[in-house]
């Protein structure tokens, strides 16, 4: 039994936290809640190594959620952050690099002509929202649920008892009015989406997606489903918006349409509107939402769909972000990074089988998810029946261990290009062993 990890400094960092910060950490997912735990308070990371204030090292598959591709502390990505501050922090002005970071994405992405730069996920999905609903002249917006497009109010909804059962808040402080045109139905269920479209088509403005689902941990999307959504949102003239924030840049250069295309489940058509953030900012504030120039153009100034932001297209987040999709495009890892996971996920299936522990390993090129399940997660309502008490035991024999997962059984790994053949072996014999603990209970 290996030592247990001194975590005294952190301790007190997050019950000096929690004083003055709800829960003590800015954003939820960081509270180690779901593991029921106290969360770790990190120092540093490089590479693919993240270390605690107490001293100890991770190796890390959280990656600031998906952002870090390329590691921590990427040499380019520093020198590019560097040279930005030093001419400058914020304008309030256009410059070049956003207009360079606009013109790779539209490069990269297939369908998008035009490019606005905000600041998170969050703001880019809830003004595609707003420019689907200002260009099609229509209210209604469908999601599904275990999607997360950020805390967007309209979208805060949860998952209606039948197909046309509009949207009920599901956080207090959002009024009934703002979800009272939002219908939230199951991934991969066509009937649904049918009956959804039979009885509100032609007042739906967009259906907004994650075309591989990393918020309930790693789903993929069946074709058929893909195929219906495409399909109906065209018939009844509704926007498709494709929320890339996790995706983007992670299952490949293209995207999620590259990767589902390879596997043959994207529909010849791809989205009408594509959100972007996380790796586009490269560990910096950037997120982003664009498509066809006759869309964006709604957007103002062109147009009367109002969205403004003072930091938006930041010049040092820009260049943090160019940076990073600059190495991307120049080096791309995403077959080395696919093999790596595949012989991760691998390694952890067997592992559970000859522990005798139900699981299903799912992953789609960099991202992955360890779900103890009887059965594979293809909805919220299967990922709900993951053992999460299972799973926490796994999260803290493995955070012991030295490996640092998400610390929820509803969220993605990553594996970043700083990881290597030893890291995935060393996290299979710490799982080996967090494994074999669990097996015991
Ligand atoms: P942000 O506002 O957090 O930048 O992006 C929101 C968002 C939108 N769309 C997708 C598909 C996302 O995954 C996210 C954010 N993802 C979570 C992790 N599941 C961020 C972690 C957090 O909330 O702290």
């Amino acid at each position: 039994m290996k030592p247990e990890k001194s975590k005294e400094l952190s301790r007190a960092a997050y019950q000096r936290a929690c004083r003055v910060i709800p829960g003590g950490v800015n954003s939820p997912a960081r509270a180690f809640r779901a593991v029921s735990g106290e969360p770790i308070f990190v120092q540093r990371g490089q590479g693919a190594y993240i270390w605690d204030i107490d001293g100890n090292r991770y190796i890390d598959y959280v990656g600031s959620w998906g952002p870090l591709i390329l590691g921590h502390g990427h040499p380019k990505v520093i020198a590019a952050i560097e040279e930005a501050a030093r001419q400058g922090t914020s304008f309030g002005a256009p410059t070049e690099r956003e207009t360079e970071l606009a013109e790779l994405i539209c490069r990269a992405v297939p369908g998008v002509e035009m490019v606005r730069l905000v600041n998170s996920g969050t703001e880019a999905a809830m003004s595609a929202i707003r420019l689907a609903r200002g260009f099609t002249r229509r209210d209604k917006i469908i999601k599904f649920a275990g999607c997360y497009h950020g805390h967007v109010d309209s979208l805060l909804v949860q998952a209606g008892s039948s197909a046309t059962t509009l949207g009920m808040p599901n956080s207090p402080g959002i009024p009934q009015g703002c979800t009272a045109d939002t219908l939230c139905l199951h991934y991969n269920d066509v009937p649904a989406l049918e009956e959804a479209f039979a009885h509100y088509g032609s007042t739906i403005a967009a259906v907004i997606l994650e075309p591989v689902v990393g918020n309930m941990g790693v789903v993929l999307p069946t074709k058929e489903f893909l195929q219906a959504v495409r399909e109906l949102t065209s018939r009844h003239g509704a926007l498709l918006i494709y929320d890339e924030v996790m995706t983007g840049f992670r299952l490949g250069w293209s995207g999620a349409q590259e990767y589902l295309s390879k596997l043959g489940i994207q529909p010849k058509q791809g989205p009408d509107l594509i959100v972007l953030g996380k790796i586009i900012g490269g560990g910096l504030p950037v997120g982003a939402y664009g498509g066809r120039a006759e869309i964006m153009k709604h957007i103002a100034p062109d147009g009367p769909v109002f969205q403004a932001g003072t930091l938006s297209g930041n010049p040092i987040a820009v260049a943090s972000g160019l940076a990073t999709l600059t190495e991307l495009e120049k080096y791309p890892p995403y077959d080395r990074l696919e093999k790596l996971t595949q012989r991760l996920a691998q390694g952890l299936a067997e592992l559970c089988r000859a522990a005798g522990l139900a699981c299903q390993v799912q992953h789609a090129a960099s991202m992955w998810t360890l779900f103890f399940n009887e059965e594979p997660v293809s909805d919220y309502r299967t990922a709900l029946r993951s053992d999460t008490k299972r799973f926490a035991r796994f999260f803290w024999g493995m955070l012991e261990r030295g490996i640092y997962l998400p610390c929820s059984q509803f969220e993605a790994a990553f594996v970043s290009v700083a990881h290597d053949e030893a890291m995935i072996e060393a996290t299979l014999s710490a799982a080996r062993e967090a494994l074999e603990e669990i097996a015991k209970d």
